[in-house]
């Protein structure tokens, strides 16, 4: 049985495989995607080494020279007309330090250096045959550079995000709030393309959309500039602060394997975990709340992102966050893949993107948070949980954390990369 869903994960993986990266979804995203690289490296390690290697390599070969390194790379053989906002939306080319390669100019959360890490570990002679580590080693140095210093906004040592999409999940209602002060651009001035493969009630609204597109033509008219604006949205996430702590510890492995002093990405790490259990962290509630960088009040909404510092090594919170997940907020023990957002809010919506329904790469991380902090069996019983899951749904996008319907589009990427690393990590 497990016999054959790994060879489905091989399938889907094979299959949204493009020359040099995968694609999230065949129609949906038929683009490279940032953070989807960086899990479905995590799963291709298992299928092919260097394929791995070159799914992370083709990612940072579109670095911007200010080291940021993009939300999408697009591919210029797919119709300009397939993904919206396309390049001629974001218009990098006119940007002096943008790469060769069309590519937004937005960024996405930084699972990079954990999935290079991880990438190596599976062949490290192979890796060195190809000097794999000595390549992506100073983008990655550059990448978390950009982060800690261009987009530490509120001078708070936290990383700041400029656009929703940048949070990965997207349309989370913790949003809502600092969304609320952007004016949406008219529908009539863009033409959505995300409705021709998904039904609308499980994708975020016209008014959202219209408000993605408002904050990311300003961004790009201001050519990328990385400034607090008081029309603009500007937050300190919890989940992408976690991934940059949890990134400087791969990153001093990786510097020790490379024979370098592996010391300032240790201090980078303590001074990252120590910004955000001051800033973020809130004892009373027990989880991470996002904090709007323009009012510096937090966000008091309770996503899964909230708990995703559990993926920090030594995080001084871990058991607490542990009891959260147990909550009827999350039940960790029965919903799967773990919701994205509060199963007890007015608002949840078990259906709708990220406003409720669970996802394989938040649910990954959390399993991996699990197992770090020496919490084995509830990280056992996850694992079991969503290799089910999958198996019942097949690779869907997300799934409803009660029932386990699929929703989204199938065959996508990180979920195949993922339920494989989860089978090969037994
Ligand atoms: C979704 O985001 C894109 C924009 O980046 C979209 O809705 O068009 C999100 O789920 C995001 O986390 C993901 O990286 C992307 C591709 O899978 O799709």
């Amino acid at each position: 049985m497990i016999g054959d869903l790994d060879r489905a994960c091989r399938r889907v993986l094979l299959a949204n495989w493009r020359q040099r990266s995968t694609v999230p979804a065949a129609r949906l995203y038929p683009h490279q995607w940032s953070w989807d690289s960086a899990f479905i490296a995590v799963g291709l390690r298992h299928l092919s080494p260097v394929r791995a290697q070159r799914e992370l390599e083709s990612l940072f070969g579109a670095q911007w020279d200010d080291g940021r390194v993009p939300h999408i790379v697009f591919d210029v053989h797919v119709a300009a007309d397939a993904y919206f906002p396309g390049p001629s939306f974001w218009r990098s080319a006119a940007v002096p330090g943008a790469p060769g390669v069309p590519t937004s100019g937005i960024v996405q959360p930084p699972a990079h250096a954990l999935a290079a890490w991880l990438t190596y570990r599976a062949d490290p002679a192979a890796a060195r045959a190809r000097g794999f580590l000595d390549r992506i080693y100073p983008r990655l140095v550059a990448w978390h550079d950009y982060l800690t210093t261009r987009r530490d906004l509120t001078g708070s040592g936290l990383m700041s995000i400029v656009h929703p999409w940048e949070s990965g999940m997207d349309n989370s209602p913790a949003w809502d709030e600092p969304l609320a002060r952007v004016t949406p651009v008219p529908t009539t001035e863009f033409t959505r393309r995300d409705l021709a493969h998904g039904t609308s009630a499980e994708r975020p609204t016209d008014a959202d959309y219209g408000r993605y597109v408002r904050l990311a033509r300003d961004y790009r008219d201001a050519g990328y500039a990385d400034a607090r604006r008081a029309d603009g949205f500007a937050v300190e996430d919890p989940l992408c602060n976690a991934l940059l702590v949890t990134g400087e510890h791969a990153l001093a492995s990786i510097a020790a394997e490379l024979g370098r002093d592996p010391r300032p990405h240790l201090a980078a790490a303590d001074r990252l975990t120590d910004a955000l259990v001051a800033t973020l962290y809130d004892p009373a509630a027990g989880i991470f709340f996002p904090r709007d960088a323009l009012t510096g009040s937090l966000v008091r909404s309770w996503s899964v992102g909230g708990l995703l510092p559990l993926a920090v090594p030594g995080l001084p919170v871990a058991a607490e966050l542990v009891k959260t997940a147990l909550s009827d907020r999350f039940r960790l023990r029965e919903a799967c893949p773990v919701p994205s957002y509060d199963l007890t809010a007015a608002d949840h919506d078990a259906a709708r993107y990220w406003r409720g329904p669970g996802w394989v790469n938040t649910s990954w991380l959390l399993w991996y948070g699990l197992g770090l902090h020496g919490e084995t069996s509830l990280a056992d019983d996850l694992r079991h949980r969503l290799l089910e899951r999958v198996r019942t749904a097949g690779f869907r996008e997300y799934l409803d954390p009660l029932t386990g319907a699929g929703h989204g589009t199938d065959d996508f990427s990180w979920t195949a990369a993922l339920t494989l690393d989860l089978i090969r990590s037994a």
